[in-house]
Parts: structure tokens; sequence; C-alpha cells
């Protein structure tokens, strides 16, 4: 089995309408482990690093005010998978192409306000995971979910 470790935020605009719970449940639900989670007000120095890839572009100014403009859940999500699934449960990143029942379908009016970003590859979560979180302390690795327990069984 392929495990995998992505970032996932849970987005000003979660945060404000009261959302945070029910995206963390839908992580939980579908079997995921959370290794690390917490809320922070994104820096500055943050918002460049998380979006350098959108930098010169016409919506970037805007990206970087909304990050900043109260305050994001953090984690650290872990599973099979992880990377494809966590963003398959997101949705596309514009709401209107989102399959019905992802997040950004059920929750996101429009584009800028989708509610969650997840990363789009291994190396990206890697980045991404650094520029929030100490990976060396901060990461909750010594504890199995249910899910880990019956597959362990299962193997035995
Ligand atoms: P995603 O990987 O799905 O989070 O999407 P991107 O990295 O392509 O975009 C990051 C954020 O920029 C999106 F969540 C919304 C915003 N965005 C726009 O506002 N307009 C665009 O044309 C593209 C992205």
């Amino acid at each position: 089995m392929n495990i995998e470790r992505t970032f996932v935020a849970i987005k000003p605009d979660a945060v404000q309408r009261g959302l945070m719970g029910k995206i963390i449940t839908r992580f939980e639900e579908k079997g995921f482990k959370i290794i690390a989670m917490k809320m922070l007000e994104v820096t500055k120095e943050q918002a460049a690093a998380h979006y350098a890839e959108h930098e010169g572009k016409p919506f970037y100014d805007g990206l970087v005010k909304f990050i900043m403009s109260a305050p994001i859940i953090a984690m650290v999500v872990e599973g099979i998978d992880a990377v494809a699934e966590v963003r398959h449960i997101l949705g596309a990143t514009n709401p209107s192409n989102a399959d019905v029942g992802s997040i950004r379908a059920d929750f996101s009016p429009v584009m800028c306000c989708n509610c969650t970003h997840a990363s789009d590859s291994v190396a990206s979560a890697e980045r991404e995971m650094a520029i929030y979180f100490d990976v060396e302390k901060e990461l909750c690795t010594n504890w199995k979910t249910r899910m880990e327990i019956i597959l362990d069984d299962l193997s035995k």
C-alpha cells in the first residue's frame, strides 16, 4: 500500500463560516489519519512561500490577501494515496467543476473562496508542510487509527 502524507489547509472563508468541523470530519470519516493540526494566522512570508508558483498571475495579490484575512487550520493528513485521494475529496479548484459531494462543490460558491487547499504532489506536500510545521517536532506519528489496526490484523 502506498502510504503518503499531504498538507491540507482549511482556508479563511471556511473558518469564518463555521465549516471547520464538517471539513475535518470528511477526512476522518474516509479513514485518513490527521497527524498534525493547528490554527494560525498566515504571515506574508508564509503566503509568499505557499503561493510562489502563482506570483505574477492576475489573481496573486487577491490570493495572498485572502489567505491572510482570517485564521486557517493547517493539517498534515496521512493515508493510502493521500495526495490524490484528498484532492478528490476537495474537488476541482473551480467549485463549478467540482464533483457533487466534494467539499468545494458542497460548500464553495466561488473559486476565490474554495474553502480548502491540498498539496498536488508528494514533493509539494513536503514543501508546504515545512512552511507551516516544524516537521521534526510537530507531527504525531506514534499512534494508530482503527483503520490501521484493522489492516495490520488482516495482514498477519
Ligand atoms: P488548487 O491546487 O486546486 O488549490 O489550485 P491552484 O493552486 O491552481 O490555485 C490556488 C488558488 O488560487 C485556488 F484555490 C483559487 C485561486 N485561483 C484563482 O483565484 N483564480 C484562478 O484562475 C486560479 C486559482
